[in-house]
C-alpha cells in the first residue's frame, strides 16, 4: 500500500517534470515524503466482556453488577417461572418475559437500576465502572 502510494507520487512527479521540463536534477529526489502515521489506538481491538446474571428463586444473582461501558450483560432465567428485565426509572429498556431457560442480553451504555415488571420486588443494579487505561 505504501509502495503503491509512493509509485503514484513518483509517476506524478515524473509526469509533471516532463511537461514543465525544468530542474532535471530534481527528478531523482522525492519531494513528497510519504509519511503514514497510523494512530496507535486503532490497532488494539478490545474483546467484548460478557457478564452473566442468573435469575433464580425470585432474585437476580448477583443483584448488583459492576461493568464497563460497552460490556454485555446476559440474564439467564433459571427460575421455574417467567421473569423479565426492565429498567426502573423510565423503562428505557426491557426484555420480553423470559421463560425458564431463556436469556436476554444488553450492551451497557450507562448505569441503571432494573427490576422484574412481573414481580416488582425483584430488583437489580448495574454500576458503570470508569474506564481503565491498561
Ligand atoms: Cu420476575
Amino acid at each position: 500500500m505504501k509502495n503503491l502510494i509512493l509509485q503514484i507520487f513518483i509517476i506524478f512527479f515524473l509526469y509533471s517534470c516532463t511537461h514543465t521540463s525544468k530542474n532535471d536534477s530534481a527528478s531523482n529526489e522525492e519531494p513528497y515524503a510519504v509519511e503514514e502515521d497510523i494512530p496507535a489506538q486503532l490497532s488494539p481491538q478490545k474483546e467484548e466482556t460478557v457478564h452473566v446474571v442468573e435469575i433464580r428463586q425470585m432474585q437476580f444473582v448477583p443483584d448488583t453488577i459492576k461493568v464497563h461501558k460497552g460490556d454485555r450483560i446476559l440474564w439467564v432465567n433459571k427460575d421455574i417461572m417467567n421473569h423479565d428485565v426492565t429498567e426502573t426509572s423510565k423503562k428505557t429498556w426491557s426484555s420480553a418475559p423470559l421463560k425458564t431457560g431463556s436469556s436476554w442480553t444488553l450492551v451497557v451504555t450507562e448505569g441503571a437500576d432494573y427490576y422484574c415488571s412481573l414481580h416488582q420486588v425483584m430488583k437489580g443494579k448495574i454500576i458503570l465502572q470508569s474506564d481503565q487505561n491498561e
